[in-house]
């Protein structure tokens, strides 16, 4: 899979504003934010889109979604949040490096645009 930006900031070569990290993943504040609270929660393993990932990454999935739930309650947004994962550009994808976004601090509407 081509380089992407986000594996660029996993190895520390172009900086972002880091909110949580362990061994599995980093969790880095959205550049361009759609809400108070937009955080990315990207595996350091990179696979391009949700679509690709089988069943070898079902334990790293599972570990992206409690690893939100565990920012939400850092930075006090448990009550009300949203996790949305882009797959394909047809769906908002921009960057093929899979990333689940947690926004929060705003209300949603439903259905999504
Ligand atoms: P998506 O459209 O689902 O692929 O989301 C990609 C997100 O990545 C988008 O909300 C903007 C964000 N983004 C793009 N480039 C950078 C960057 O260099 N740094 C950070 N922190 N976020 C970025």
């Amino acid at each position: 899979m081509p380089d992407t930006i986000f594996m660029k900031i996993v190895r520390r070569e172009i900086p972002a504003a880091i909110v949580f990290e362990d061994e599995l993943c980093l969790a880095i504040r959205d550049v361009n934010p759609q809400a108070p609270t937009h955080v990315l929660i990207v595996p350091k393993e990179p696979i391009a889109r949700l679509a690709d990932a089988g069943a070898e990454y079902q334990s790293l999935l599972g570990h992206l979604l409690l690893t939100a739930n565990r920012i939400a309650a850092q930075l006090g947004v448990s009550d009300g949040y949203r996790l949305v994962i882009n797959n394909g550009a047809s769906a908002g994808q921009t960057v093929f490096h899979l990333h689940v976004h947690l926004l929060a601090g705003r209300s949603f509407s439903w259905p999504p645009g």
